[in-house]
């Protein structure tokens, strides 16, 4: 039995939650265009009976902090390096390279990599190429894999490279659990998720979400949750006209959030200003951070 901690690191935007989605065959990590979407250290789990067990970390993506948010989002990144068996270290093979590399050396691996060349389904002409020859003699890269997270190429390849790299010994996990966040994480998760979707520029980044109450009734999970914003004017823009857009935030999350549980639910929405609470200790804490 091979069992061990793979943690995934890289730039914003490079596609690390949608490959932890990608290699679980669920969807557990939240994923947008926008940079920055992923705020916690999320732990999927999967488990081959008798054979392996993989705990595989999306984390935050690398950035220099800003406010106090930021630097949680760090220090759960930073969190992430010490435990690892094996890092993932993703690129999108389109970004600059200089820049990955920058990042790469910072994180002072000493444990085993694989470099991860990801979004080959829409690599610029000789991308690819550019991108192996630039990695070559970069210490951290001695095992390179291309992939596309989004239309799963070569993930069958590079779970092999990765078991081939894993510890020997026994699972740390039972062999169901799928992660080791409560299912309210989740459901406040793919509730800022309909957020990121929604909304444009900076609307995003000053939400988070908390979800007070989770009852399951005998044919529905109520569920009630506040979406915390920093300004009255944001407060506004998340409820829209009539409530337009509250609505439509309800509604889609509800859909996905069915699905991720399997069940029907109830879904009631408020909105709450918090002015500064990216930047307030106490508040961070209530909200997760
Ligand atoms: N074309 C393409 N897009 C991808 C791929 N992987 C991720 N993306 C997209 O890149 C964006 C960022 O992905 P996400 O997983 O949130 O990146 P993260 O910030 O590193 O977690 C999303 O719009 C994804 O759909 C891929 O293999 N190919
Ligand atoms: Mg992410």
């Amino acid at each position: 039995m091979k069992s061990g901690f793979v943690n995934i690191f890289g730039k914003p935007n490079a596609g690390k939650s949608t490959l932890l989605n990608a290699l679980l065959g669920e969807k557990l990590a939240i994923v947008s265009h926008k940079v920055q979407t992923t705020r916690h250290r999320i732990k999927g789990i999967l488990t081959e009976e008798d054979k392996y067990q993989i705990i595989f970390s999306d984390t935050p993506g690398i950035i220099e902090a800003k406010y106090k948010l930021h630097e949680k989002m760090m220090a759960s990144v930073k969190n992430a390096l010490e435990d690892a068996d094996v890092a993932l270290l993703v690129i999108d093979v389109n970004d600059d390279l200089e820049s990955c590399d920058e990042i790469f050396k910072q994180l002072k691996l000493t444990v085993p990599t694989i470099l991860i060349l990801n979004k080959i389904d829409e690599a610029k002409n000789g991308k690819i190429a550019e991108a192996e020859k630039f990695f070559a003699d970069k210490t951290y890269a001695k095992k390179i894999i291309k992939i596309s997270a989004l239309q799963k190429y070569h993930l069958e390849k590079l779970l092999k490279a990765i078991i081939e790299l894993l510890p020997d010994g026994e699972p740390f996990y039972n062999e169901e659990d799928l992660t080791d966040l409560p299912t309210r994480f989740f459901v406040g998760e793919i509730i800022r998720e309909k957020v990121y979707e929604l909304f444009e520029d900076e609307i995003p980044y000053h939400v988070a979400v908390m979800v007070n109450e989770y009852k399951e009734k005998s044919t529905l999970i109520k569920i009630q949750a506040d979406i915390i914003v920093q300004r009255e004017t944001q407060k506004s823009i998340i409820i829209g006209a009539g409530g337009k857009m509250i609505k439509q935030i309800g509604s889609l999350a509800r859909q996905d959030i069915e699905k991720f549980l399997g069940n029907k639910i109830f879904l009631e929405l408020f909105v709450k200003v918090k002015p500064k609470w990216r930047d307030n200790e106490l508040q961070l804490k209530e909200y997760g951070y």
